[in-house]
């Protein structure tokens, strides 16, 4: 069974909007926002709920859906599959949350040293703008044991992956 969530990254010009998790899973890193989808609720809306909550901006315009990488731990049978979202148009302004703390970073700036071990992989091609699907398997101590990385074609919603 997989437990389905949300990662969405403000994408404006050369910059990107990132949180420091400040608890839970991944405290430490610079994180996209995200979390759960809830019953009752799309992945689109759980995206715009998540990051209201982590960063006090609501996303305008449009979403747009990058990637679905597949993340499992050794430790852990339960697969995460992460749906990856762009946005570009927000309003309100960036705010410290209890979870996260936002800061923009130029694109050319990105701290992979404090972002978890995959992001280097496919953070390239999401600010290429090109999609993409992945899966990653973690070791002891978040080390990358296996991976998958390829870029697709548009309409990521009609590809069939095993
Ligand atoms: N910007 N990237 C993330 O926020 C990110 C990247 N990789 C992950 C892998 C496993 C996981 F549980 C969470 C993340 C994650 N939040």
């Amino acid at each position: 069974m997989k437990k389905q969530l949300t990662l969405c990254i403000i994408h404006n010009h050369s910059r990107v909007l990132l949180g420091m998790k400040k608890r839970g899973f991944g405290t430490g890193r610079w994180n996209g926002f995200g979390g759960k989808v809830e019953r009752g609720e799309t992945i689109e809306e759980a995206t715009v709920r998540e990051i209201k909550e982590e960063a006090g901006i609501q996303i305008e315009g449009k979403l747009e859906k990058m990637g679905i990488l597949d993340f499992e731990f050794q430790k852990n049978p339960e697969i995460l599959e992460v749906h990856i979202f762009r946005a570009k148009k927000f309003s309100g302004e960036p705010t410290e949350s209890e979870e996260m703390r936002p800061q923009w970073f130029r694109v050319d700036e990105i701290p992979y040293k404090e972002m978890w071990p995959d992001d280097i992989y496919w953070i390239p091609l999401f600010l290429k703008k090109k999609k993409f699907i992945g899966k990653f398997l973690f070791g002891e101590g978040d080390s990358i044991l296996e991976q998958r990385l390829e870029e697709i074609e548009n309409n990521i919603n009609k590809i069939r992956r095993e």
